[in-house]
C-alpha cells in the first residue's frame, strides 16, 4: 500500500474513533447494536466491502439494517459479489477491524490483509459496492459513515441505492454481477411477470375451491410494507391490504408487529382483530427478509394459527416434487440421463412436526446450524435445494446445471408437446426460478410464489394449516455474563460448553413425552436463546422454563 493511501486511510479512520468498551462480534447477521455506538463499525465495514470487490473484482454491497431488532438498534452486514452473504472465510478479519482500538491498529491490520489475500489497489475505478439502507432513523447517518469508508480505499466507488429491503439489495448485486439488468425496477418486472407466468399456467380443471384472492399484509412498519404497496400496483390477480406499512402514523418499526413478534409470540400483529378472522394474514419483518402467514382464530383475543417457515417450505416442497414428477413422466433416468437431486435443509429450530412431514413424502432433509450463510451453503449442494428457517427466512437455489437443462427440455417441448402438462411443468420451474429470489430470503418474492402455489393447488388456507400439526414449542431469552461461554455441536442440538450442561438438559427433557430442548448464543442480540418442544403446551413451557433456569446457574457460576 503506497504512503498516500496510507494517509488517506489514517486520516479518515481518525475522523470515525470507535467507541470505547464495545466489541462486536460478526454474527448471525453481520454486526448488530445500539445505532449510537455503531458509526466507527459501519465505516470499518465501507473499508472491508470496498477490499472484498477489489479482491474478487466484482461488485460487492453494504445493507444497514437490525432486521427484527427494535427500531433503536441498526446493523450493517455485507453483501458478497455471488449475491449471498460475506464469505466465512473473512469473517475473522472483519471482527477485528472492527473491533481495532485505533486508527492506527487498523491501517496495520489493513496492510497486513491486503498483503496476505494479494489484494492490488488500483487508482482507476475498480471496485464497486452498493449501498442500501431499511428505514431507520439513524440510517442516514450510518449509510454516511460507510461512504466515508469506501470512499477511503482508491478506486473504490460507492452506490447509494437508497432504501431498500435486505434481499433486494442482495439480488441486485447478483443480478450486477451476472451482467444482468439489476436496478429497483427491473426485480419488480422480474417478480411481477414470473408471478403473472405462474397464474397463467394453472391446470384449469384443478381448482376445487374458490380462491379467496383477498390477503391481509403487516409490513412491520417497516422497509416491506412500503415496497409491497407499490409491487401490488402491478397485481391484478390478488387484492392485497398493507397495515403497518411504516407510513409515521402507524406505529413504530417492529413493536408489536412483524413477523419475528408473530412466530416467536404466536398472536395477531397490531393493527388486526376480530374482522379479520377468515382472512388468509402474512407478516413481513423490519428488512422484509423473512415470511409467515396466519389466520386469526378468536373473537374475543389476538390468538392465531401460525403458518411458518417450516409450513411455507412443506408448501414449496410439494410444489417442486409435483412438477418434478410431471417433468420425468415417462421418462426414466437412465433415458434422460440425469438424476435431479431435491433437497430440504432445516435448522434445530424447524417444528419436528414439519421434519416428520417432509420424510415422509420421501423428502431429503438435512440440518445445519441458525443462520442463512450454513443453510444457504447447503443447499447450494443440490439441484434443487429449499432452505427455511422456522421464522420465514428462506428461499430456493436452483443450480444453474438444473436450470440450463430446464432451458433446453423447454426448448425440446416447446417443438414436439407444446402446451402439454410436461411442457407446462418445465415452464413453471422456469417462472419458480425467477420469481423466488435465489441471493437470499425474500418475503416479497416468498409471498408471491406463495400465493402463486395456492392458486395452483386450489387450496383453502385450512388444507395447508392442515398437512400436519406443530407440536406445541416455545422460546425464551436467558440473559448471561457471558452468552460466548455457551459452545454447541451437532447443528446446535448439543452443548459441549460449559461441561455438565447438557448434561442438565437431558434430565429435563427426559421428563416429557417427545420433549426437545437446545440452547445457543443468539447472533444477533446479547442473549443465550431457550428452546423446547413437548406434547402439550404447558409441557413445552414448563421444559424451557426449566432449561432456562439450568442455563442461569451454569453460565454465573
Ligand atoms: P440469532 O439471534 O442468532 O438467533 C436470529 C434468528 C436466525 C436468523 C438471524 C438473522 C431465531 C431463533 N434466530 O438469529 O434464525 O434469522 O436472526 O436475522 O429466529
Ligand atoms: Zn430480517
Amino acid at each position: 500500500m503506497d504512503q498516500e493511501q496510507q494517509s488517506i486511510l489514517l486520516e479518515s479512520a481518525s475522523r470515525f474513533p470507535p467507541q470505547k468498551g464495545v466489541k462486536l462480534s460478526y454474527g448471525t447477521a453481520g454486526f448488530r447494536a445500539d445505532a449510537s455506538v455503531l458509526s466507527a463499525a459501519v465505516f470499518r465495514v465501507g473499508i472491508l466491502a470496498a477490499l472484498r470487490s477489489l479482491k474478487t473484482q466484482s461488485v460487492t454491497g453494504v445493507m444497514i439494517t437490525a432486521s427484527h431488532n427494535q427500531v433503536s438498534d441498526n446493523g450493517v452486514k455485507i453483501v458478497d459479489p455471488s449475491g449471498g452473504m460475506l464469505t466465512q472465510e473473512w469473517e475473522p478479519f472483519a471482527d477485528a477491524l472492527v473491533n481495532a482500538v485505533d486508527a492506527e491498529e487498523l491501517v496495520r491490520l489493513v496492510i497486513a490483509f491486503q498483503e496476505k489475500e494479494k489484494i492490488a489497489f488500483a487508482r482507476t475505478q475498480s471496485a464497486g459496492i452498493l449501498l442500501g439502507r431499511d428505514t431507520r432513523p439513524s440510517g442516514d447517518f450510518l449509510l454516511e459513515a460507510a461512504k466515508q469508508g469506501i470512499n477511503s480505499i482508491v478506486g473504490a466507488v460507492a452506490s447509494d441505492m437508497g432504501i431498500l429491503t435486505t434481499p433486494q439489495l442482495h439480488w441486485m448485486v447478483q443480478m450486477r454481477n451476472k451482467g444482468k439488468m439489476a436496478s429497483e425496477s427491473d426485480y419488480y418486472e422480474q417478480l411481477s411477470s414470473s408471478f403473472r407466468c405462474l397464474l397463467d399456467l394453472i391446470p384449469k380443471e384443478a381448482t376445487t375451491y374458490k380462491i379467496e384472492k383477498n390477503l391481509v399484509v403487516d409490513g412491520a412498519n417497516g422497509v416491506g410494507g412500503e415496497k409491497l404497496e407499490f409491487l401490488k400496483k402491478s397485481l391484478n390477480d390478488l387484492v392485497i391490504e398493507v397495515r403497518n406499512s411504516g407510513k409515521k402514523d402507524e406505529g413504530i418499526l417492529n413493536d408489536g408487529v412483524g413477523a419475528d413478534f408473530v412466530q416467536k409470540e404466536k398472536v395477531a400483529p397490531r393493527g388486526f382483530g376480530p374482522d379479520d378472522i377468515g382472512t388468509r394474514c402474512a407478516s413481513l419483518d423490519g428488512d422484509a427478509d423473512r415470511l409467515v402467514y396466519f389466520c386469526l382464530k378468536s373473537k374475543n383475543g389476538n390468538e392465531i394459527d401460525l403458518i411458518d417457515g417450516d409450513k411455507i417450505l412443506s408448501l414449496f416442497a410439494l410444489f417442486i416434487k409435483e412438477q418434478l414428477s410431471i417433468l420425468n413422466k415417462e421418462e426414466n433416468e437412465e433415458k434422460n440421463g440425469y438424476h435431479v437431486t431435491l433437497g430440504v435443509v432445516q435448522t434445530a429450530y424447524a417444528n419436528g412436526a414439519s421434519t416428520d412431514y417432509l420424510k415422509k413424502q420421501g423428502l431429503e432433509v438435512v440440518f445445519t446450524p441458525t443462520g442463512v450463510k450454513y443453510l444457504h451453503e447447503k443447499a447450494s449442494h443440490y439441484d434443487i435445494g429449499i432452505y427455511f428457517e422456522a421464522n420465514g427466512h428462506g428461499t430456493i437455489l436452483l443450480s444453474e446445471s438444473f436450470t440450463n437443462l430446464l432451458e433446453v427440455k423447454n426448448n425440446e417441448l416447446a417443438s414436439i408437446a407444446k402446451g402439454s402438462e410436461q411442457h407446462r411443468a418445465a415452464l413453471r420451474l422456469l417462472a419458480l426460478s425467477k420469481l423466488i429470489n435465489q441471493a437470499v430470503g425474500d418475503a416479497l418474492s416468498g409471498l408471491l410464489l406463495v400465493e402463486a402455489i395456492f392458486q395452483h393447488m386450489g387450496w383453502s388456507i385450512q388444507v395447508w394449516m392442515d398437512l400436519y400439526h406443530d407440536l406445541p414449542s416455545k422460546q425464551l431469552k436467558v440473559k448471561v455474563a457471558d452468552r460466548k461461554s455457551i459452545v454447541t455441536a451437532n447443528a446446535e442440538t448439543v452443548v459441549i460448553r460449559p461441561s455438565g450442561l447438557q448434561e442438565a438438559i437431558n434430565s429435563e427433557t427426559a421428563k416429557f413425552p417427545r420433549g426437545r430442548a437446545f440452547v445457543r448464543p443468539s447472533g444477533t442480540e446479547d442473549v443465550v436463546r431457550v428452546y423446547a418442544e413437548a406434547t402439550t403446551q404447558e409441557a413445552a413451557d414448563s421444559l424451557a422454563n426449566s432449561v432456562a433456569q439450568r442455563v442461569a446457574n451454569f453460565c454465573t457460576a
